[in-house]
């Protein structure tokens, strides 16, 4: 897809200057004891899940406006997840969404092996109407009034597992849109009550090494309560279902100025955390490139993950949910899979054990100055680094660019309508 002679002559251009910039800045992480090598070895095993559906334009509930080369099927998504993964070596696998994925298991294990990718958490969709499913989710799905709904809902989910068991995926990720737009409409005591009896059902069905993530959000579409609002009643869920339930935390997904990364020290002290849906936003659930608002909250979520690394039974899943409205979405899934890695290696400076000092000499200052050490330093040139040695490109958006990559499957892919909105 991207020619190997595109990648090297575009890090010829740039390889004398990465290797002073690695040079100086291996000296300078020196002088603290820190090992640029090993740093770059931990850049190089990052690697976080991209989802399919982003690899087309999104939208709001306003209008869609697509570009040109859109991927029109699951196969010309694996193919752009290929190219991110070709060029950037952080973005290993894909996280697909049913019923939209859905293709022949043995075809899409085919292009994901041509690709040089895994299939990771499933996701289910019961927050829109499919045509193969004769009952409508507009009032609620996993938790809907009427239990034939709730138990097409639950089927719907049961069949991702099968899908997912055929593709090598080992976690189902369920969001639900349920809720209420008023007070009144709906009773949220029983509301929950139905969510977790479904919930029970498809765990029953989780095979023995897969995990079940709840995913909270506060609100949209329904805007006055939703059945899983926030970590608290995500951690109610997998507390009630079981060891194999977890809680999945999209960083849009909460109430502006809350302090996400408490949120990920709670669930890791619970043995609740499962993984992440990396964003960013500015006001609610905006679905922007990650890092791209604020990179400070996207470190100290890091930072918390990378100090309660080797904690027993802690097995994350890194997944990138985002919606790409007015950029190439190749290009800003490759920028967010550099910035969430970005975030990880300077989460890695961090002097743990000098900040433990602090903390225990009830030293505010120093303790909060020696976050912003690790954060200040640019880890640009380890980042380079591992993506050169691993055969990928130096710089990603401007190689992306060099190869023509949009325009050939402009002229191979079919047109794509924008009419119609649709958050995605
Ligand atoms: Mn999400």
């Amino acid at each position: 897809m991207i020619d190997t002679t595109i990648i090297e002559a575009q890090n010829a251009t740039r390889e004398a200057d990465l290797r002073r910039d690695y040079d100086a800045l291996g000296e300078k992480l020196s002088r603290s004891g820190v090992d640029i090598d090993a740093m770059k070895e931990r850049a190089r095993g990052f690697s976080v899940a991209v989802p399919s559906w982003g690899t087309g334009t999104g939208g709001t509930r306003f209008a869609r406006f697509p570009g040109k080369g859109e991927p029109a099927t699951i196969f010309d998504r694996l193919d752009d997840c290929g190219v991110i993964h070709r060029l950037t070596d952080a973005a290993g696998s894909v996280s697909l969404h049913i019923p939209w994925d859905k293709a022949a298991p043995e075809d899409l294990l085919a292009k994901a092996e041509e690709q040089g990718l895994r299939f990771d958490a499933m996701n289910s969709n019961t927050f829109q109407d499919h045509a193969e499913m004769p009952l409508s989710f507009k009032f609620g799905s996993l938790s809907h009034t009427d239990a034939a709904t709730r138990a097409q809902a639950v089927e719907h989910n049961l069949e991702c597992i099968e899908i997912g068991t055929k593709l090598g995926s080992r976690a189902l990720t369920v969001w639900i849109g349920d809720g209420a737009n008023f007070p009144g409409q709906t009773h949220m005591g029983r509301q929950f009550e139905r969510y977790l009896s479904s919930m029970k059902e498809i765990y029953k069905g989780l095979p023995d090494d897969w995990r079940l993530f709840s995913e909270h959000k506060m609100y949209e579409p329904a805007f006055y309560s939703t059945v899983v609002q926030d970590w608290g009643s995500s951690l109610l869920t997998a507390q009630e279902l079981g060891d194999k339930a977890k809680c999945l935390v999209d960083l849009g997904h909460h109430a502006p100025n809350v302090n996400i990364e408490m949120i990920v020290s709670r669930l890791i002290h619970a043995g609740k955390l499962g993984g992440f849906h990396f964003n960013d936003s500015k006001y609610g659930d905006d679905d922007l490139d990650s890092g791209t608002i604020e990179p400070y909250r996207l470190f100290l979520v890091w930072n918390e993950l990378v100090d309660a690394e080797g904690t027993p039974g802690l097995e994350l899943s890194h997944m990138i949910d985002q919606s790409h409205n007015v950029t190439d979405p190749i290009e800003s899934l490759m920028i967010s899979a550099m910035e969430i890695q970005r975030a990880y290696v300077q989460a890695s400076l961090v002097d743990r054990e000098t900040l433990a000092g602090y903390q225990d000499e009830n030293d505010a200052l120093m303790a909060s100055a020696t976050l912003r050490a690790a954060f200040r330093t640019d880890v640009e040139p380890i980042l380079q680094m591992a993506r050169f040695e691993a055969g990928a490109a130096i710089n990603p958006v401007l190689t992306y660019r060099a190869s023509g990559y949009r325009a050939r499957v402009a002229s191979e892919r079919p047109e794509v309508s924008g009419a119609g909105g649709g958050i995605v």
